[in-house]
């Protein structure tokens, strides 16, 4: 039987995630795996409607506190219900963003401390890692001119934060790839799709022998 591979991308709102995705999933489904594409905050109706609590631009928002316990509580759910299994049953995952998103936005950009929300995790989704997290670098300039073509009304509750968040963030995602280079691939994800697309295959070379 062919292994499940959990693979997540990582990086800032406009680095190419949800582009390279899908462009992944089909590379993986040519070579006959069978593949689950899925994204966070989300990926369950239970974890969708956390989503839109999240992402909403109405009200006041979130404490950092309570941003993060909300992360965590859809990713529990994201993980139990749909992660694990799928798994469980030979299927590559492929997910827009996990844990380290909360890691790099409500550590590095909101202020909370790491390791509560290492805690977090281990009680919410039992510690659970992907087998490679592909981290999507890109300048700030070239993101805000692919955010600025497909958004033109503006981003959510999140991607609306300022950019000296944004740029705590960034530094965050740097910080936790240099500190975990064998659990992290850092991709250059500036210039063309599939010249992206194909970094990106070089870095999964190891994870596809094995299941050949
Ligand atoms: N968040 C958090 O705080 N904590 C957490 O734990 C988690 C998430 C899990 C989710 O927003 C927000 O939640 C996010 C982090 C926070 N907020 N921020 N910032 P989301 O899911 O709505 O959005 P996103 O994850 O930030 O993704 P995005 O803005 O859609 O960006 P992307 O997926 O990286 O990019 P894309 O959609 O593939 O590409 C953006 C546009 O550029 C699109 O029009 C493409 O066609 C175009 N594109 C893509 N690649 C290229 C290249 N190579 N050249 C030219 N144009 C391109």
């Amino acid at each position: 039987m062919k292994t499940g591979r959990f693979i997540a991308l990582e990086g800032g709102e406009g680095a190419g995630k949800s582009t390279q995705s899908r462009l992944l999933a089909e590379a993986l489904r040519r070579q006959d795996l069978d593949v689950v594409t899925t994204r966070e905050p989300g990926g369950t109706p239970g974890a969708e409607a956390i989503r839109a609590l999240l992402l909403s631009t109405e009200g006041e928002g979130w404490h950092p506190r309570a941003e993060a316990l909300l992360f965590a509580a859809a990713r529990s759910d994201h993980v139990e219900r749909l992660i694990r299994p799928a798994l469980a049953a030979g299927q590559w995952v492929i997910c827009d963003r996990f844990l380290d998103s909360s890691r790099a936005y409500q550590g590095g950009g909101g202020g909370l401390e790491d390791a509560d929300i290492l805690t977090l995790h281990g009680i919410g989704s039992q510690g659970l890692l992907p087998d490679l997290t592909l981290l999507l670098e890109v300048a700030p300039e070239i993101a805000a001119a692919r955010l600025a073509a497909r958004d033109p009304d503006g981003s959510d509750r999140i991607g609306g934060r300022e950019t000296s968040y944004h740029a705590r963030v960034t530094a965050a995602f740097a910080r936790l790839a240099e500190a975990e280079p064998a659990r992290f691939a850092r991709i250059d994800s500036n210039g063309e799709r599939d010249a992206i697309h194909g970094r990106i295959m070089d870095a999964l070379a190891p994870l596809l022998e094995p299941t050949r």
